[in-house]
């Protein structure tokens, strides 16, 4: 038997803070704003912040460009704000775990000030240069994930710098001891203050070797994070989440097997994939495949075995909401996202709830480019339109799959502004504030919110939702069943993924349901357990 931790058994909270809650009216989300909402969130029963980073950043990529890793943005606060919401959030039993982003850092970093004034300067070698090609342009063909080159010409000194995002992202050269020291003393910081953890942005491209032309999984990643284990957090019981897009369930097990002291678990990105065109880009759009879908998730349930461990989500600030992508958001919308719940926090292992996919907030459109807030949207609209991409073509693909859409502003109550500030917020509210917001969800028994919260009560309950075996049942394609077995017990999860009423049979006769744990509409349990599923209904029931 392996060691249990804390981090298996809570559900984890993402904050995105600039759109959580203003506090101050300058229509900026900020620290002191998340400290007034810690009650509610104690009250959905969280056990931990996933905290997107709260670093002084100039704000290219919304803070994901660090130039200051030990101080706090203005615009969100100070220290002092930061050191109250770590007190007060550990007051409630919830812990905060820091967005580490040491990929690269901001332009604007005094290492990168520093490095490209000469040549010679000593932090040169914390950054990725290269001399132009033989024919004076680019030094390879790497792009960056926002357009373009993935290399900037810098004038001083005639090199070109790795950015793998944006240009006022330089890529931090991980090969350089000092580097790796540096980064390990800025976590120890943060760790000497009480924080719960680190998600590791883009972890899997600090390995790269950028004259192959290798990003993802280098040779020696995985030599850096037991390195950068033993140096910082491998002396504590800290929850460290890797965003791995190119992880495999092999490639998990190197990552999050306890017996390589590398890191807690990764978001793997499997599923994610699965509405774009083979071969292309995320806003080549193509309709998800549910069969594929299930075969993922199993998979992954299945894979790691006692190995590692897994991280389940479907949403986060990079992704379009599910309820408006595989959901139904307009007919069904507290079905499908009560349905998405349940099948996401049955599964086994850590449950991730990113901000406002507990009352069901869902996507917004846009019309004109000039509403487009993101870089990657912006970046990619011009370089789509150069290659002659139609208007309207570019801004269907940003309404279904653009970064955006996550970063609405919170939707508290049906005040102007959804509640989030007193003044217009850098972002637009989603309209739909006036009947879809916190104020409301927590006024409603039946609300998304109460579903989310019991699936939390019930996960502190029954170990068997932690612990227990996974097993994917053979169904309709629209159906997605599974079982849960802990120690002599059995779960029964039954979903309908679809608008359409579907059969579920329940291939041993003998099974008889004897409690229903969790449904998002009201079922007559039949003791046959043959069933018309309605459309997007769900339910969990204790089999004997
Ligand atoms: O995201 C990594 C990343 O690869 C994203 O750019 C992703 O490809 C895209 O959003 C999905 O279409 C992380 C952060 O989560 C993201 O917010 C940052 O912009 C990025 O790293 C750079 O730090
Ligand atoms: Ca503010």
């Amino acid at each position: 038997m392996r060691q249990k931790h804390w981090w298996q058994e809570v559900v984890v909270y993402q904050i995105y803070p600039r759109s959580f809650k203003d506090s101050n009216g300058d229509g900026i989300g900020d620290l002191p704003g998340i400290i007034e909402k810690l009650d509610y969130l104690e009250k959905l029963g969280i056990g931990a912040i996933w905290l997107s980073p709260v670093y002084q950043s100039p704000n290219d990529d919304n803070g994901y460009d660090i130039s200051d890793y030990e101080a706090i943005m203005t615009e969100f606060g100070t220290m002092e704000d930061m050191d109250r919401l770590i007190q007060e959030a550990d007051k409630r039993q919830i812990k905060i775990v820091m967005d580490l982003v040491v990929n690269h850092t901001s332009d604007e970093h005094a290492w990168f000030v520093e490095a490209k004034k000469s040549k010679d300067n000593p932090y040169r070698d914390y950054y990725v240069w290269a001399n132009p090609s033989a024919d004076g342009g680019v030094p390879n063909g790497l792009r960056s994930a926002f357009s373009g080159s993935a290399w900037q010409l810098d004038e001083t000194t005639g090199q070109y710098y790795l950015h793998l995002f944006s240009k006022k992202q330089p890529d931090l050269n991980w090969q350089n001891e000092k580097v790796r020291q540096a980064v390990y003393q800025m976590m120890n910081f943060w760790i000497d203050k009480g924080i719960g953890g680190f998600r590791m942005d883009v972890i899997d491209l600090i390995g790269k070797v950028p004259e192959q032309e290798i990003t993802g999984n280098g040779p020696r990643l995985h030599e850096f994070l037991q390195e950068m284990n033993q140096a910082t957090f491998g002396k504590h019981d800290l929850l460290t989440v890797g965003e791995t897009w190119g992880a495999t369930p092999e490639i998990a097990k190197l990552y999050s097997n306890p017996d390589r002291h590398e890191l807690s678990m990764v978001f793997q990105f499997e599923h994610i994939g699965l509405d774009q065109q083979a071969g292309g880009e995320k806003w080549d759009l193509a309709p998800v495949d549910l069969g594929q879908l299930k075969q993922i998730f199993a998979k992954w349930q299945t894979e790691l075995d006692n190995q590692g461990w897994n991280s389940l989500f479907w949403n986060n600030h990079d992704l379009p909401r599910m309820i408006s992508r595989w959901g139904n958001d307009t007919n069904y919308r507290v079905e499908s996202a009560k349905m998405l719940a349940i099948l996401l926090h049955m599964q086994k292992g850590t449950p991730y709830i990113y901000q406002g996919e507990e009352i069901g907030m869902t996507n917004t459109a846009i019309t004109d480019i000039t509403q487009a807030k993101d870089i990657e949207t912006i970046n990619m609209y011009q370089e789509r339109l150069a290659n002659g991409f139609t208007k309207e073509a570019i801004i269907q693909s940003i309404n279904v799959k653009g970064r955006d859409n996550a970063r609405r502003p919170v939707q508290w109550s049906n005040q102007a502004y959804a509640g989030f500030s007193t003044v217009e917020p850098w972002i637009a509210v989603n309209e739909n504030y006036s009947s879809i917001n916190v104020e409301q969800a927590l006024a409603d028994p039946d609300s998304i919110f109460y579903t989310y919260q019991k699936l939390i009560a019930l996960r502190k309950a029954n170990p068997i939702m932690i612990w227990g075996d996974f097993e994917l049942l053979d169904t309709k394609e629209a159906v997605f069943a599974y079982l849960r077995k802990y120690q002599g017990e059995t779960w029964l999860v039954v979903t309908n993924f679809s608008d359409d009423c579907h059969e579920f049979h329940y291939s041993n006769p003998q099974a008889k349901a004897t409690e229903l744990v969790i449904a998002n509409m009201p079922i007559e349990l039949s003791e046959s357990l043959d069933l018309q599923l309605k459309p997007w209904q769900a339910f969990v029931v204790k089999l004997e």
